[in-house]
């Protein structure tokens, strides 16, 4: 883990012991800190006991008194809906209040550095869509060619429980707008922004509120290159900002919407990545075979993870052999496997209708199964991308109100994945895939996305065998 700096001797409180609280919590004893544990769930406060924590109950009046910061989670909302009482009475202390990522940032480079041949550095990702598959795939482009490379953040590791960098390495962190609107510090050296369509609107109270928290990303320390999609007006408003002009290489543009060749640029077009840098072409790949990497929306991703890695010193070639070699994330456009030329694809990442959209696209002949918790903004978004879809097979608490929504689609109230996978793969024909993009979050019938993309993905396994 990394070492927390500055907080020697000196007491920081941490609400939340999940991912995010119990590595942060070992740093910081192990960077000399005295640390007050807290969470509002019984079963985590218990498990973060027995684990060896010292809990102090940041509820009661006067539980800040003598500590220096507070460290949050990023699950635990500090403004909207409305500001969780324990980080309100934080404030009313005056006891600055933070998360792993801005003592991460803080924490990150030590006086080892001296004797390194090459600075580490951290590469940062947010978006909406596809953060977690440029990440990885970046973090995998690197190991493939031969550059020490760790990865962590959103997608599931916690920034502060990675190892110290060694000479040369890259850390790649993926960032949700949760971690980058409340951190005091966020200083990476390259930028990446992939994306933006409506999401987690009720915890930054609407859209306004939720693109400032990821540009924050951009505007607090500045990185020294920014990869910035271009395809929607907060992109390129954001790359205008960033760029002193069209010609700034400190700013690569990506997009998979338009032929874009001024200044450094990175787009796809029917499947072909194009590099262009001062006027001229001086990279393209053909991703259409590319397995791991399948439709626009990951084309998207390869190429910021291509314009990343170019910014890293990495040549062409070596970042398309590793490409071929990417093994995909977990319930991200994730095949499980084929049977009578049927393909079963898990993407249960797809909790908003602008993913689902994506993998609607993804495939000509679709068995969809789709549903669960609805998310604010309804499924509009969805109709223009219905035209793939042979037959839905809704999940869900509240199937038939998703199915209505649907113009002109044959639905099926399924209710429950097994329900849907049993109807999908009776019906489903050769060349056709059945995949899971419910377009929803989970919680109305599971713990989490990837807990309802386990359930898919077991019981496919159970057609196939
Ligand atoms: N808790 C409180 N009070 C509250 C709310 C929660 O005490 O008001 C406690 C819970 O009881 C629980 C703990 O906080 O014990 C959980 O904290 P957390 O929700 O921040 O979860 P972590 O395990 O720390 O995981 C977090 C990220 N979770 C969220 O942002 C919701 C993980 O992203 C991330 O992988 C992990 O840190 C490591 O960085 C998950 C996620 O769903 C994948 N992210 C969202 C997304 O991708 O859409 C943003």
């Amino acid at each position: 883990m990394i070492p927390v700096l500055g907080y020697e001797g000196r007491t920081v409180a941490v609400l939340g012991l999940g991912r995010t609280g119990l590595a942060a919590a070992k740093a910081l004893e192990a960077g000399g800190a005295e640390v007050v544990a807290w969470d509002d769930g019984q079963s985590a406060r218990d498990a973060a006991e027995e684990a060896g924590y010292a809990l102090r109950d940041l509820s009661r009046a006067g539980a800040f008194d003598g500590v220096d910061a507070l460290l949050v989670s990023p699950g635990i909302p500090h403004l909207y809906p409305a500001p969780n009482p324990i980080i309100a009475a934080a404030w009313e202390a005056g006891v600055p209040v933070d998360n792993d990522i801005g003592f991460f940032f803080r924490s990150f480079a030590t006086e080892d550095w001296d004797n390194f041949d090459v600075q580490p550095r951290v590469v940062a990702i947010t978006g909406s869509n596809g953060k977690s598959t440029t990440s990885a795939l970046l973090h995998h482009i690197l190991v493939e060619n031969g550059r020490p490379s760790q990865l962590a953040g959103n997608i599931g590791r916690g920034s502060l429980d990675i190892e110290p960098a060694h000479d040369g390495e890259v850390v790649v962190l993926e960032l949700s707008s949760y971690q980058t609107e409340l951190a005091r510090s966020l200083t990476p050296d390259v930028a990446v922004w992939t994306n933006i369509s409506p999401d987690h609107l009720d915890r930054h109270a609407g859209l306004g509120g939720y693109v400032a928290a990821k540009r924050r990303l951009f505007a607090e320390g500045g990185p020294d290159r920014a990869v910035i999609g271009v395809d929607e007006p907060e992109g390129r408003y954001l790359a205008n900002q960033m760029a002193e002009g069209p010609l700034d290489d400190r700013v690569i543009r990506v997009s998979v919407s338009d032929k874009i060749t001024r200044g450094w640029t990175v787009f796809a077009k029917k499947g072909f990545l194009s590099e262009y840098r001062k006027d001229r072409q001086v990279g393209s790949i053909d991703l259409r075979n590319i397995k791991g990497l399948p439709g626009s929306h990951n084309h998207q991703n390869a190429c910021a993870a291509y314009a990343a890695a170019r910014v890293l010193g990495l040549g062409p070639k070596g970042i398309e052999a590793a490409m071929r070699s990417y093994p995909g994330l977990p319930h991200r456009s994730q095949v499980i496997g084929e049977k009578a030329g049927v393909t079963f694809v898990n993407d249960s990442k797809a909790t908003n209708v602008d993913a689902a959209a994506k993998a609607l696209q993804a495939y000509p002949r679709i068995r969809w199964i789709c549903g669960g918790l609805q998310k604010e903004g309804g499924l509009d978004g969805l109709t223009p991308h219905l035209g793939s879809v042979v037959k839905a097979y809704v999940i869900g608490r509240e199937p038939e109100d998703f199915a209505r929504q649907l113009p002109g689609v044959e639905a099926a109230i399924c209710g429950d994945m097994a329900t849907a996978i049993a109807e999908a793969s009776a019906e489903a024909e050769a060349g056709e895939v059945v995949l899971l993009a419910p377009a929803c979050a989970s919680f109305d019938q599971y713990d989490s996305f990837a807990a309802r993309g386990e359930d898919f993905s077991a019981l496919v396994q159970a057609v196939l065998d």
